[in-house]
């Protein structure tokens, strides 16, 4: 029996047709050729769409709507157990390979391989202002493949993870000690299918110099390094309006700005979609004096990592004949998988016990939509309520009891669940979103049971002691900072598409050498984000701005289609409570409205990105550069 995409029956004859197409999209990819490179040699249609040629189209393999995306084999759920990412572990400056790290490029030329040394163009900023060099703690992590087994059902796969493992290890910084990585290149040359040698590291939600900041233009070759210096400090350490005077500078920002859960996944200008698919990512946690990671102490959150559990939840394509992980770079709106990993495995199993967890949920993407629910199969009518404490990087001003969390790409939430109400039970972490197509979740929320059951979680450990802070009673963790500052400038941007199929803000495409405008160091900005697409206005576009993070001021996003507002944007009028009172790093815009957003810059100065995380509306190439300087611009519509 043969089945499409849909599940619909379907003779041989047709799906051998389609698996053919499958075939041939693979062999361009395989080819390293970029969207944009097949626009300029007719593979793609004015629509946007890979040209009806025999045996390649979209259609063939998929719908008519471009959505047509894989028919992975079958694997049987919760067989293997939920991976728990290594924790990086630091090494001293002597032990990193190749020369020893410096403020100034090191641009002198490797005699094995006759390129620079290291990939980097400018100077680290942090030292001048004071920071230490070399910074206390050193890692060294290498961009290299490896193999791993996502499902026992499956081949062994090959991916690019750091240090060769995908989610790569977990990062656990400290507020106030800065700390430099050494990312080293060993990609191989041949790709396998799909992915380029050629990367970036992006510290997502990091108040990061713009030169370690993993820019998308910034990409290094194989053979070459790239010192990254993570300050880890406080956003507002070197404003105008300090907010701890006279405190040595590492330490010298906005309590109220500190963040906890980060994460770090590559960046490559155009080819992000198929490197972050292929495996580069992973967790980077932030401590400090609050959040310290020991539930006896600070504010008391389930302590790490015995009780505090990262998640990172993935989407992926498996060749239905090899089982082989697959890329499909011809889909105009977004890749869906059919299969659906944590922390790098499909549907795998927790054991837990009967007490408080702390678990830090991120959506890696590549385009889906989440909407998470605990779920228990033999009692489907049950609302299991928990607790989210933070959205994206941030903890909430105070916990906020939810139902179910919503996520875009690259959204994060940590959420307390207390699993004493569940001992001796078997639930499960269910997505009840429905999404059939890249562009967006259609808003109809699928009922307990019928959405896709992401981990099963068996609470069948020991009692044991809970000394985390129950979230029923009303903990407080930090302010937000004032809105009611007068913008210097407000600036508006439409996500939009061209009518040959490619994504465009203000109309223009991503150029690594075109500044689209200036913001001034020390002054506060609204933007406005509109998506007005007039040719697919259906799409929502997760939208993620680097460096500085935001407040939604207005416009606060619901879910497309209508579905059920109440719990994660604070209704349609009123953007400012629930779990939607917070900073966030990412916007959802959804289709045919805007947010408006207030932001402060400070601090580093240079270039930064805003682009959708959908990231492949990111790669063609819904993304523009900024600047960050001492002499801004007031260009309104940039
Ligand atoms: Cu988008």
């Amino acid at each position: 029996m043969y089945y499409d995409v849909h599940g619909n029956k379907i003779s041989k004859s047709q799906w051998k047709k389609m698996y053919a197409a499958f075939k041939n999209r693979q062999e361009i990819i395989r080819a390293g050729l970029s969207r944009r490179d097949l626009f300029k040699m007719g593979l793609l249609t004015s629509a946007g769409y890979l040209a009806a040629k025999e045996g390649l189209s979209a259609w063939a393999y998929g719908d008519r709507g471009g959505s047509g995306q894989c028919a992975s084999p079958t694997t049987t759920p919760f067989t293997m157990q939920l991976p728990i990412m290594p924790q990086k572990q630091p090494i001293s400056v002597g032990n990193l390979t190749g020369p020893a790290p410096q403020i100034n490029p090191n641009t002198a030329i490797n005699p094995a391989t006759g390129i620079a040394f290291e990939g980097r163009t400018r100077p680290h900023q942090a030292p001048a202002l004071g920071f230490p060099f070399p910074p206390p703690v050193v890692y060294q992590v290498s961009q290299q493949a490896g193999t791993v087994f996502m499902s026992s059902q499956l081949p062994q796969q090959t991916i690019w993870g750091f240090d060769g493992i995908s989610p790569g290890p977990t990062y656990v910084a400290n507020y106030g000690t800065p700390i430099l990585v050494r990312n080293i290149n060993n990609l191989p040359s041949s790709n396998g299918g799909f992915g380029n040698p050629s990367v970036t590291t992006h510290l997502h939600n990091g108040h990061t110099p713009s030169e370690s900041d993993g820019f998308p233009c910034d990409f290094f070759a194989q053979g070459q390094y790239y010192d990254h210096y993570y300050p880890n400090v406080l956003a507002g350490f070197n404003s105008d309006h300090k907010p701890a005077p006279g405190q040595p500078i590492t330490t010298a920002g906005d309590i109220n700005e500190a963040m906890s859960t980060l994460w770090y996944h590559d960046h490559r200008v155009d080819f992000t979609s198929q490197n972050v698919y292929k495996g580069l990512e992973g967790f980077y946690f932030l401590f400090n004096q609050f959040d310290t990671g020991n539930e006896g102490t600070g504010f008391h959150l389930p302590t790490y990592p015995d009780f505090d559990i990262p998640m990172m939840f993935a989407d992926r394509c498996f060749d239905p004949t090899t089982g082989l992980l697959a890329f499909d770079l011809f889909n105009l709106d977004g890749i869906l998988g059919d299969k659906f990993l944590v922390n790098g495995v499909i549907q795998p199993v927790l054991h837990v016990h009967p007490r408080r967890y702390r678990f830090r949920w991120l959506n890696s993407g590549p385009s889906r939509f989440y909407q998470f629910y605990i779920t228990d199969l033999n009692n489907t009518g049950a609302n299991n309520q928990f607790w989210q404490i933070s959205n994206d990087g941030n903890l909430l001003p105070t916990p906020v009891q939810v139902p179910a969390v919503q996520l875009g790409v690259a959204e994060r939430a940590d959420v307390i669940i207390d699993f004493s109400q569940f001992a001796g039970k078997t639930i499960y972490l269910e997505n009840r979103l429905e999404q059939t197509n890249g562009r967006g979740p259609t808003g109809n929320v699928l009922n307990a049971g019928q959405g896709n059951l992401l981990l099963q979680i068996v609470v069948d450990l020991p009692v044991v002691n809970d000394f985390s802070v129950n979230p029923a009673t009303g903990p407080t963790f930090y302010a937000l900072p004032s809105t009611n500052v007068a913008p210097r400038v407000t600036r508006n941007f439409n996500f939009n598409v061209t009518r040959d199929g490619q994504w465009v803000i203000n109309d223009q495409f991503m150029d690594c050498n075109t500044v689209r405008f200036m913001v001034q160091q020390n002054s506060v900005e609204n933007w406005v984000l509109q998506n007005n697409g007039f040719n697919f206005p259906q799409w929502t576009h997760p939208i993620h701005i680097h460096f500085e993070e935001h407040q939604i001021l207005s416009g606060a996003p619901g879910l497309a289609g209508g579905g059920d507002r109440r719990y994660f944007y604070g209704g349609n009028s009123s953007p400012s409570t629930g779990v939607n009172a917070t900073r966030k790093d990412v916007v959802r815009v959804l289709p045919r409205q805007s947010v408006t957003l207030f932001f402060r810059f400070r601090d580093w100065l240079g270039r930064y990105p805003m682009h959708c995380h959908n990231v492949v509306h990111e790669d063609h190439a819904m993304m523009l550069r900024w600047d960050l300087a001492t002499t801004g611009d007031t260009n309104q519509n940039p």
